[in-house]
């Protein structure tokens, strides 16, 4: 057993420094999160490194650091200006409101990027200067985004995780940051990436996919030959803890002591930090307009209003927290009577027995934010419900709705509605409120926050073994050496090699493809031995191979297998059994999808129709080859044709031909004793699965195949056939030197 270790790396450490010099004192943080990852960094040797929360001279920072040893804990040191570039200016006002969804709040400044490009170098270098090559990183929140790929770059093996706790935004919202391309790769240095939802995935997903060159169908990209997952893991909280906290003594006292206040209204309450991000300002207009709507309802209801202070020295934090001072001053101002006021608000954190007491007495608990990632004072509310009575009334925009469907779902927006939603809360009856409050209970209870950071830390292992798994077909030095030697010693050789993507690169318009001076040079070194049959194998139609490579002693496969020719005759043949007849119906269906996807193309062989959607917007491409795919499907079986997706393109052609089958001649005509095999999309396959078992099979581009190796890309491809001849001609000259990829 090695000593594995995990490393937790956040902005913030789970601790707060207060004082200064000799009167610094250390405060842990109360945070779901802190007791969550609690059972991480607490064990064994394992690490959290962050910034201590505090400015500490450079004479005190050794002492900090002997201090936060002693708890697992390891400090990054920021200046003043590095907190105010990189935490409060670029994290806070800058990817913030974009993450969520308030373009208009966001400031771009170039000075505070760099601020933010250095702090996150700082981290690295702490990491780097700690770290061992089988720890596992997992990495917090959207301070750090740059972090997995520095760290990437320096230990290319090593396992990282990332995990966001804010919403990651459509696309649409993301494209408008000037950095956003280098924030997605580092991202993307991590092997595993989390958000709280699905949405959060698809959206990071599809910037990826737009702004990178990597592109990927589901949740699994491939970046530079690492595979990594994107995925969601709802944060939980610890729900024992919190059930505990609703049972302890000073929980009880502290009912008592807000019964004083309340009396025998009904308790309405609003949990949040002071953030635009949680509705808290369009709450209030809702609670203003039920009071307006409801008269019936004055001097029975009470709104327990606590805000936490939070970022006040951000300007947009200053002006909401004057709006809001305002609109309670104006509700309280215009309903409160001698006896009885509408709104008790507290600008202030409470201690958890407080907080807790607070949940148990609320009768309804308003979480309407605008946009959150998760928020965990819904499932908190949830936890302390110990008599399963209460209403919580969550905002569609909050992670938290995917998964507490019970609760009374609004859109923050349509305060009309949130403010007719409170009424019906509190004329709940008894039962209903049980029956929902139980079924959340039971999910907030099995989702917990140690539920969380296990099935985090396995898909990362599991990521892990997989990319593992994959580094075994890569071609080694060793099965290099073996494919030479086979090549060296044989007396028969067949080399089949699929054509784009194989041997040129992919081109946008399917005639640009056209074989350059270095293929042609390799394809002749190959042919040039009489040993060898270098078959093109490909799905294109037989004139344009004939045009292209016709001058060179190729064997050729044209469409699939419809078409076939050897070197040694002048003929073409075709395959027996081409079945031809429906095409014509698939070719209308075809002309109706090409008029209405602009880009798309039809391209029509003897045997087969295909549609091009290379030049198609990527998306719109893929939805109509999915609609395209699913039209024919149903068709095609009865007209004796199959439909194929390949690498943008969709083809039908007659179902009894396929590379492999077309294959099958060159094997059945002669005893080879070296075959390779090499091709880079779906159609391949079928030649892989044909191959005896001593052959090589190449895939290009990694991706599940039938294949035994991978190689990355044509140019690859080229080296290792450049490579045999050459080293064939050295080993004759009895110089055996292998060229390694
Ligand atoms: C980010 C994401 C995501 C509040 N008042 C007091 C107090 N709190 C505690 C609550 C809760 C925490 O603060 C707030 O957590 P949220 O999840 O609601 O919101 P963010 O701080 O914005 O958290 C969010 C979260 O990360 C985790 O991934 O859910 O979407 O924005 O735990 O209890 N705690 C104490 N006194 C208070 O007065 N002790």
């Amino acid at each position: 057993m090695t000593n594995q270790r995990t490393i937790i790396i956040s902005n913030r450490l789970p601790i707060k420094i207060t004082g200064k010099r000799e009167a610094m004192q250390y405060q842990s943080s109360e945070g779901g999160l802190a007791t969550g990852l609690n059972s991480v960094y607490k064990q064994k040797d394992n690490i959290w490194i962050g910034w201590p929360g505090a400015i500490v001279e450079d004479a005190y920072k050794q002492q900090v650091r002997d201090k936060l040893k002693e708890q697992n804990l390891l400090p990054v040191f920021l200046t003043q200006e590095e907190i105010n570039g990189f935490y409060e200016g670029f994290s806070n006002e800058t990817l913030w409101p974009l993450f969520h969804y308030f373009p208009s709040y966001a400031t771009f400044n170039p000075t505070n990027w760099n601020l933010y490009r250095t702090v996150n170098e700082k981290y690295a270098q702490v990491i780097l200067e700690h770290i061992r090559p089988d720890d596992t990183i997992w990495i917090h929140d959207y301070q750090l985004m740059l972090l997995p790929g520095l760290i990437r770059k320096a230990m290319p093996n090593i396992s990282i995780g990332y995990f966001q706790h804010i919403p990651f935004p459509s696309y649409e919202i993301f494209r408008s940051l000037p950095w956003r391309e280098e924030l997605l790769n580092g991202l993307l240095g991590a092997d595993l990436i989390g958000f709280h939802t699905y949405d959060d995935v698809r959206h990071f997903i599809s910037s990826v996919n737009r702004i990178t060159n990597i592109s990927g169908f589901t949740n699994e990209l491939n970046v530079n030959n690492r595979s990594i997952t994107v995925d969601s893991f709802p944060i939980g909280i610890d729900y024992n803890r919190y059930y505990q906290l609703a049972q302890e003594a000073n929980t009880y006292r502290g009912e008592l002591k807000i019964k004083q206040v309340t009396g025998d209204s009904k308790v309405l309450i609003s949990i949040d930090r002071l953030d635009y991000s949680k509705g808290i300002t369009h709450r209030l207009e809702a609670y203003r307009f039920l009071l307006e709507r409801h008269p019936e309802l004055h001097g029975k209801i009470v709104l327990l209003h606590v805000v936490v202070p939070s970022r006040d020295n951000v300007p947009k934090y200053k002006e909401m927290k004057e709006e809001m001072g305002k609109l309670i001053s104006d509700i309280n101002g215009k309903y409160s009577t001698l006896g009885w006021q509408p709104i008790h608000h507290f600008y202030r954190s409470f201690p958890p027995n407080i907080l807790s007491a607070m949940y148990k007495t609320a009768d309804v608990a308003l979480v309407t934010p605008m946009r959150d990632g998760m928020n965990l004072v819904s499932k908190e509310y949830v936890a302390s419900k110990t008599d399963e009575t209460g209403v919580l009334i969550l905002s569609e925009m909050a992670g938290a709705a995917r998964e507490l469907s019970d609760a009374v779902i609004v859109n923050p927006n349509n305060i009309w509605d949130v403010a007719e939603k409170i009424y019906m809360a509190l004329n709940m009856p008894v039962e209903e409120q049980k029956r929902r409050m139980y079924a959340m209970q039971n999910t907030v209870k099995r989702f917990d926050v140690f539920n969380w950071v296990n099935n985090f830390m396995e898909k990362l292992q599991e990521v892990k073994e997989q990319q593992k798994a994959l580094l075994t077909h890569t071609i080694s030095k060793e099965t290099q050496e073996k494919i030479h030697t086979t090549y060296a010693n044989a007396t028969r050789r067949l080399i089949l090699l699929d054509y784009d993507g194989t041997l040129v690169p992919f081109h946008k318009q399917v005639n640009e493809a056209i074989p350059d001076a270095e293929l042609i040079d390799i394809l002749t070194q190959l042919t040039k031995d009489p040993a060898n049959d270098v078959v093109i194998i490909s799905g294109r139609d037989y004139k344009t191979l004939e045009t292209w490579l016709g001058e060179l002693p190729l064997d050729f496969i044209a469409e699939h297998g419809a078409w076939y020719k050897y070197n040694a005759e002048n003929e073409w043949n075709t395959a027996p059994d081409l079945n031809t007849n429906g095409l014509p119906s698939i070719m209308q269906m075809m002309n109706m999808y090409t008029k209405r996807t602009p880009g798309a193309f039809i391209e029509e062989k003897s045997y087969s129709i295909a549609w091009h959607y290379r030049r198609v917007e990527k998306d719109l491409g893929n939805l109509r080859a999915q609609e395209l795919i699913s039209d024919v499907k149903h068709i095609v079986g009865d007209m004796g044709l199959q439909v194929l997706q390949g690498d943008k393109v969709v083809e039908v052609k007659s179902m009894y031909i396929n590379k492999g089958k077309a294959v099958k001649r060159w094997l059945d005509k002669d005893n080879y004793d070296f075959i390779i095999a090499i091709g880079d999309d779906h159609t391949d396959e079928d030649t892989f699965k044909a191959m005896p078992a001593e052959a090589y099979t190449i895939k290009v581009g990694k991706n599940i195949s039938a294949a035994t190796y991978f190689l990355n890309s044509y140019k690859e491809v080229r080296k290792l056939l450049h490579d045999l001849c050459l080293d064939d001609n050295t080993l004759k000259q009895g110089n055996k030197q292998f060229a390694l990829l």
